[in-house]
């Protein structure tokens, strides 16, 4: 993500921060590689590599999983399932740090107990355990692919459940146009929200009709497994057709509204990160080309799709808005 104030600016010069995190990364993998880690006695501990990237022992939810996958969504051609180690090892999580090697610092994070509050314009507010939660909703594995504004891309095998279930539960009245959701705020625990200058906590929003969508999905677990606190512990959303900033997690607050809430990069930068944010290679960010995207395992560039693949599914939802800035 690009940032306009100066004093902050410099460390976004280098889109998706090649420098500082990927290459890190690759370079741990060639170290393991060339070792042979699976025959030597050498602990990841000791080369650096966590641990507890997916520490799902002890999670009270982890025997639901996993869940039966729908095979209506596919990868596409020529998309493979990204693994596992490289999805929870590259993450942005601006509440733990902004850069990608956030994945240790969020385990600072409790996600239990984790109440979700479900306000506004609703006939049933209630605040509701995420347990609770877990046994009300049909969970369901997912294969999405991600796009992420800053031109990179993976996929992921998501498991949750369609928002439109939630919204069954919370039962919205005719005032209820958007759906604002919020992340926790502790900065005693992640650091990132002592940064004043950004407007803590983070918060997206969708209209009604994008949250009734069947590809809007809650996330709740990943790789047959509760999903990590790096990936967005204990609920996050996934919205595959949008660029990856809206995809909001550790979700403690989901507000039906009359009025279109400000998200978190749209009050940072509007004319960068705006409202709809829907993925289209022909228009380009201000500062770079959205044309193609980098796949996160392989490296290569890819052309990027309209609605990164998902028109079918979506593109009915903006027929009456071209007047808007649907791709921004
Ligand atoms: N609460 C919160 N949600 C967030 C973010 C964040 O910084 N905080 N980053 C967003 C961005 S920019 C992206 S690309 C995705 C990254 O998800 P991943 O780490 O699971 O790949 O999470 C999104 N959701
Ligand atoms: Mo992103």
């Amino acid at each position: 993500m690009h940032f306009k104030r100066n004093f902050v600016k410099k460390i976004w010069d280098l889109p998706d921060h090649k420098a500082t995190s990927e290459d890190v990364f690759l370079n741990r993998r060639q170290i393991v590689k060339g070792l042979g880690m699976g025959g030597l006695a050498i602990s990841a501990a000791k080369l650096g590599l966590p641990t507890e990237a997916h520490a799902s022992e002890g999670d009270p939810s982890a025997s639901l999983y996993p869940v039966t996958r729908n095979e209506k969504y596919t990868l596409g051609e020529g998309r493979t399932l990204t693994p596992e180690r490289i999805n929870t090892t590259y993450n942005n999580f601006y509440e733990f740090g902004s850069h990608k090697q956030i994945h240790a610092a969020a385990q600072a994070l409790k996600i239990r107990p984790w109440e979700i509050a479900i306000d506004g314009e609703v006939e049933k507010p209630m605040t509701i355990g995420i347990d609770d939660l877990l046994n009300k909703m049909p969970l369901e594995e997912r294969l999405y692919r991600f796009r992420c504004v800053e031109a990179w891309s993976m996929t992921v095998p998501w498991s949750g459940f369609e928002m439109s279930e939630l919204i069954k539960l919370a039962q919205p009245n005719a005032n209820a146009k958007y759906v604002r959701f919020e992340t926790f705020q502790d900065e005693s625990i992640a650091p990132g929200q002592k940064q004043f200058w950004y407007p803590w906590p983070y918060v997206e929003a969708i209209t009604i009709e994008e949250a009734m969508n069947e590809m809007t999905f809650m996330v709740t677990g990943a790789y047959g497994k509760p999903v990590p606190k790096q990936m967005g512990a204990p609920l996050r959303l996934a919205l595959p057709w949008k660029y990856g900033f809206k995809s909001i997690k550790s979700i403690k607050k989901i507000t039906f509204t009359n009025e279109r809430p400000v998200s978190f990069w749209e009050e940072l930068a509007a004319k960068e990160y705006g409202f709809w944010a829907n993925v289209n290679p022909e228009v380009a960010h201000p500062r770079w080309s959205q044309a193609t995207e980098r796949d996160l395992e392989t490296g290569e560039r890819i052309p990027s799709v309209i609605y990164n693949g998902y028109g079918e599914q979506v593109a009915d939802l903006y027929k009456d808005l071209q007047d808007q800035p649907l791709f921004m």
